[in-house]
């Protein structure tokens, strides 16, 4: 398909980082397929499906309504582009909602599970995070074992799903004006599953046509999510594994090792992951690996489930969603262990031009091609053995002639959860505030979600992130954003040198980075814990606060709840990649600009991350003035 001197360009135009240019060059060279190849191949992508004005929900259609106002205005059934469009939005949002709950509440089963003795080398590792939830859940701490609050806190937390009580103990985090907003607006999340399987009879045929109610359901949906699922997902992990501690790490593809064997951990849940670091202590599994010709076992992580063992045990971070079939194509990599999420079904395909074992392993997530090893709380520790032994197994089977690791890995530093930004800080966020006020810090701006064939890889993360630190905006970060700024050297406190003099002051005097990498894609609810915290110091609601939030990469549904209760939490919110909305004016209107008179904040879309850091930048401004600093 290329011509030698062709490789070398194409991989600059595909990615950013020098270490993933060099393997999609390898790649390229190999012959393999790649997400790449197949976008290309997709193109001319389907106009209407990108406007969102296709309708497949029912047998009466595929219908489509003509984008320019001409027939068909409407489907089958009679519905119209606005509530077309609205319901796939509602469909899509709530589907990645879904994904990031589920996620939580397995995580909380097997809370459940290490408070009852049946869970296989997991025990409760945070008690004071454990207590400090289990009183927000009015469940009494003195005097009672951490197993005994573990349990009830785990049912407690298992009970938010359903709608029993008819609303989520963790939004109470929020502060009261942003609870306000919700309460007027009808958007309260009463329980997780409730508003997602409310999510699903709306998107049914004949059910609900009006595009600002179906909108508003959007919300509260999301907000399930946000305030939910995800952050439940967050501290059930930090109880289970650790809330985490600034640490410095590695990222890159150069993180493979080229005589240990490698596994790399992908997906997005910790569960079973924590227990193949684990495992890889293990001494007789140490001895096996270097009796097979290894001198180690050497893991890192991909995805968010890299992001989680980053952030807690300072495990490498190999890459991004792009870099999986990368990772593969260096020809270096043992056993590619995959959970769920975001997991490209042709890894098989990938491993199967090299030497490379798929393992899947969960019971929801199957790909044809891979060697299926089943997770379950009772056996972890053992399975996880068990696939470092099949690893380790299938080291003398890497062929040397056919490896190449890109130069060395990027240092970065992880770890910052809410609860050390605030320790570092001196253990309440007035210093930050008075950096705020005093305008050496302007604002703060999360940077999230993935990477998308259409944009360079990263580009659009790291010049962003170079954009706002420049004018003096704190950047947090989490999910693949966070790991494309790892490698390009912007969680690094030297990379303050690129900061505002305020900022970089702010950074050299704490010693942190100018970017600040938060966790993985459900640890979102951290930024927002973070926000409600700063805002209750103030007296005032989050959509009051210089804040912002961009997604200038993303592609997963997942994104679209993240974005969504960004903005009804009160975060302004830039999206790189437009969402398929543009085939309804209205559904368009309302959230770029009709949500500011609810909730003072909105979504824009700007694709150049340059526009976007005006954009963000602006508003800013707009809320300093508004707080009179
Ligand atoms: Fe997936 Fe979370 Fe997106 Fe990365 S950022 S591509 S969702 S791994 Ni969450
Ligand atoms: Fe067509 Fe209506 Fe069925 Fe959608 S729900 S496919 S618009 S008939």
């Amino acid at each position: 398909m290329f011509s030698s001197s062709d490789i070398k360009q194409e991989a600059e135009k595909r990615a950013l980082d020098r270490a993933d240019q060099e393997i999609i060059g390898k790649a390229i060279e190999d012959g393999i397929e790649t997400a790449w190849e197949r976008f290309a191949l997709q193109q001319p992508q389907c106009g209407f499906g990108q406007l969102g004005v296709c309708c497949n929900n029912c047998a009466m259609g595929p219908c489509r309504i003509d984008p320019y106002g001409g027939k068909p205005s409407h489907g089958v059934c009679g519905a119209n582009v606005d509530t077309i469009v609205s319901r796939n939005l509602l469909d899509d949002l709530s589907v990645g909602a879904a994904a990031h709950s589920d996620h939580g509440r397995e995580v909380v089963e097997v809370l459940l599970e290490t408070a009852e003795g049946k869970a296989e080398g997991y025990r409760i590792y945070d008690e004071e995070k454990l207590k400090r939830v289990a009183e927000e859940y009015g469940i009494g701490t003195a005097g009672r074992s951490k197993e005994d609050i573990a349990k009830d806190l785990a049912l407690g937390m298992l009970a938010e799903f359903g709608s029993v009580k008819g609303f989520i103990q963790m939004a109470e985090r929020a502060p009261d004006k942003t609870k306000a907003i919700w309460t007027e607006f009808g958007i309260t999340p009463r329980g997780i599953d409730r508003e997602i399987v409310e999510a699903m009879h709306r998107v049914h045929m004949g059910v609900d046509a009006d595009f600002v109610n179906i909108l508003l359901h959007a919300m509260r949906t999301a907000l399930a999510d946000g305030w939910g699922g995800s952050m439940i997902a967050t501290d059930c992990s930090d109880i289970l594994f650790g809330t985490p501690k600034p640490l410095t790490s590695w990222a890159n593809l150069g993180t493979l090792s080229t005589d240990k064997v490698n596994v790399v951990l992908h997906g997005h849940n910790p569960l079973l992951s924590e227990m193949i670091v684990q495992a890889a202590e293990d001494p007789d599994l140490k001895k096996y690996a270097i009796e097979k010709g290894a001198k180690g076992i050497n893991l890192v992580g991909m995805c968010c489930t890299g992001n989680e063992l980053l952030m807690r045990s300072g495990i490498p971070i190999a890459g991004n969603i792009l870099d999986q079939e990368l990772a593969i194509a260096t020809g270096a990599v043992e056993a590619m262990v995959v959970d769920y999420q975001c997991i490209f079904p042709s890894i098989p395909a990938t491993a199967g031009c090299y030497h490379t074992k798929v393992v899947t392993t969960s019971r929801k997530a199957k790909i044809p091609g891979t060697q299926y090893m089943e997770f379950s709380a009772e056996t972890a520790l053992s399975t996880a053995k068990e696939i470092i032994r099949l690893a380790i197994d299938n080291y003398p089977n890497r062929n040397p002639d056919r490896v190449r690791i890109p130069g060395k890995p990027m240092k970065v530093m992880a770890g910052f959860s809410e609860e050390e930004i605030r320790k570092a800080l001196g253990g309440t966020y007035k210093p930050l505030i008075d950096a705020i006020v005093a305008g050496q810090i302007k604002g703060v701006v999360g940077i999230v979600g993935c990477n998308h064939p259409r944009i360079k890889q990263d580009y659009g993360h790291v010049t962003l992130a170079k954009e706002l630190i420049k004018r003096n905006i704190l950047v947090v970060e989490t999910g693949c954003a966070a790991i494309a700024c790892g490698k390009a050297g912007l969680l690094l406190p030297e990379a303050a040198e690129g900061a505002g003099a305020g900022l970089k002051a702010v950074c050299n005097l704490l010693g942190i980075p100018p970017v600040l990498h938060m966790g993985s894609c459900v640890d979102n609810s951290r930024i927002l814990v973070m926000a409600s915290m700063v805002a209750k110091e103030l007296g005032v609601g989050i959509g009051d606060l210089p804040l912002g939030g961009a997604a200038p990469e993303w592609y997963s549904q997942k994104a679209l709840p993240i974005g969504t209760y960004f903005v009804a939490s009160g975060v302004y919110t830039v999206l790189g990649i437009p969402p398929k909305i543009f085939g309804s004016k209205n559904v368009l209107n309302l959230l770029t600009e009709g949500l500011k008179g609810i909730t003072n904040s909105a979504f824009a879309v700007e694709p150049d991350p340059v526009k976007a850091a005006d954009l963000l930048e602006e508003e800013i401004n707009r809320k300093r003035s508004a707080l009179g600093i």
